[in-house]
């Protein structure tokens, strides 16, 4: 910094030498390790980012990157379009096979004086060390230490791995609709905290929100319904797939949930044949549960789902279909595990691996389904008896629609509130006793839409939370600790701000 500095005032460069600490920076989630050399990597208009050339997804985050710096410093970094001998500083996103990358999300992140490397077997790694490297570039310039400005960049090393495969959020967009540019919102800020898994809840009994080209009555009648009278809302398949390929470019899976045998009265009012309950069929825009079922007994009713899976498969390229399963209370048991059966090989036919809420575990599930646990434990401990994965999303702990106190503002607490140091303070790898860490496939925050309507409503039940369950999901045990989160998490407010987002302001934090 010295050199970069020759030629101007002197005193000034003593005022302003930068002593940085890589180990205090308030980085969500914590990274399994952090060796800080204390000096500083110059930001600047000179500085440009240059990526492995082999066409596998690295120049897209450089891009990525470049986008990200532009936003928070107004830099326009080129990607890839220098004679690197005239570089004086260099962002280098390299492609590498290094043994210390457990996985393909790892990466390791070496800031020194005149470079910053970002070493990843892929592009989904580098991408996770881009969201690190975002998080450190500090939000306001230096503008004593040379004419321009340059933001200091605190020099050391990172080394990380995800705890957790799958990190994931649920939204539910059938209780009340959530148009593609909040799904899209809601991307941006959970890729931000490295969570990789956006889980869209797209039926329920109070509305359908995806377009099924054999069956169009599904959005034509149901698609119009939602909790309450507002007007409801439908993903064409266009708008689906433009969903599914902003979020692969933020290296997130959407996994697309069909809620049945229950939650389906607005799937039944529009297809009569399809109801089980024997009740006569009404638009549903209150809030019970439990009270619809499929007719299981029914072929039209499979060929039905088969339809279903087969078009939404088609245009999902992750590897997973939900199929939901919770709360069938009027299905007989024997018919539930008879349908659960059934549906599973639809699901395998059209090459999806099979997700449900724990109940499923009651049916005779193959050890690739996963179990998504809410409520019961003794149905995950079942799934992990069958050899199955768990996803962990126990309400009283992992719920975003749970209220946070009893002041604060939406949500439901029929599970618990959940205030913001509840939400951190469990652990997932020891939440079941009789379940090892090798049973449990990750975590999921499921946000159901019953008391929200509006994108600032979402935010304000997601988030602080989110941001909590993210590095329950990413960091190792020994490395979380509420008193040490809680300062970082106070430190979210410029990103918070600058995103808009309409964060519960908890008493429990500190905020800055
Ligand atoms: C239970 S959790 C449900 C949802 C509700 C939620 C409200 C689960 C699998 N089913 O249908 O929206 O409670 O908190």
């Amino acid at each position: 910094l010295i050199a970069i500095s020759c030629g101007e005032n002197k005193k000034k460069i003593i005022l302003n030498f930068p002593v940085t600490n890589l180990e205090l920076e308030h980085i969500i989630p914590k990274p399994s390790k952090i060796i800080a050399t204390n000096s500083a990597f110059g930001l600047d208009h000179t500085t440009v980012i240059y990526t492995s050339q082999a066409s596998n997804g690295f120049k897209e985050v450089g891009d990525f990157l470049s986008e990200s710096i532009k936003e928070k410093t107004a830099l326009e970094l080129s990607v890839n379009d220098t004679n690197l001998e005239t570089v004086d500083r260099i962002i280098y996103l390299n492609q590498t096979e290094s043994a210390e990358l457990e996985t393909t999300e790892s990466y390791q992140l070496y800031i020194s004086k005149d470079s910053i490397i970002i070493n990843a077997k892929s592009a989904e790694g580098a991408f996770r060390g881009v969201q690190t490297l975002r998080q450190i570039i500090p939000n306001k310039s230096n503008d004593t230490i040379t004419t321009h400005k340059m933001w200091l960049v605190p020099t050391g090393k990172i080394i990380d791995n995800p705890n957790f495969e799958y990190r994931g959020a649920m939204l539910d967009v059938a209780r009340h609709f959530f148009s593609v540019a909040d799904v899209k919102k809601y991307i941006d800020l959970l890729a931000y905290y490295k969570i990789n898994k956006l889980h869209l809840h797209l039926s329920d009994d109070q509305g359908w929100r995806i377009e099924i080209k054999s069956w169009p009555l599904l959005t034509a009648v149901s698609g119009k319904t939602e909790v309450g009278s507002g007007e409801g809302g439908f993903y064409t398949q266009e708008e689906y797939k433009d969903i599914v390929a902003y979020a692969a470019k933020h290296y997130m899976t959407i996994i697309p949930e069909i809620d049945m045998p229950g939650h389906t009265n607005a799937a039944s009012f529009a297809y009569p044949i399809l109801n089980g309950n024997g009740k006569t069929l009404k638009p549903y825009t209150g809030t019970r549960v439990g009270f619809s079922t499929f007719d299981t007994n029914k072929d039209t009713v499979y060929a039905f789902i088969d339809d279903v899976v087969r078009e939404i498969s088609a245009i999902t390229p992750g590897p997973y279909f939900h199929i939901g399963g919770d709360e069938s209370h009027v299905t007989k048991k024997k018919d539930y595990i008879y349908f659960v059966d059934k549906v599973e090989k639809i699901v395998q036919k059209h090459g999806k691996q099979m997700i449900g809420w724990d109940e499923i575990m009651q049916a005779n599930v193959d050890s690739s389904t996963i179990a998504q646990h809410w409520s019961t434990a003794a149905n995950a401990i079942e799934g992990a008896r069958k050899g199955s994965k768990i996803i962990l999303s126990p309400a009283k702990k992992a719920y975003l629609d749970m209220q946070y106190d009893s002041l604060s503002k939406h949500g439901l607490h029929w599970a618990a509130y959940i205030p913001v140091d509840s939400a951190y303070n469990w652990i997932p790898e020891k939440f079941i006793k009789e379940l090892q860490k090798e049973n449990i496939l990750g975590i999921e925050a499921p946000l159901w839409s019953e008391t929200i309507t509006t994108m600032a409503e979402l935010e304000y039940l997601a988030f602080p939370r989110i941001i909590g369950y993210a590095e329950l999901g990413w960091t190792i045990e020994e490395n979380r600790n509420w008193e040490d989160f809680k300062v970082r998490l106070a430190n979210q407010t410029p990103y918070l701000e600058k995103m808009n987002v309409n964060y519960y302001p908890t008493t429990l934090i500190d905020w800055k």
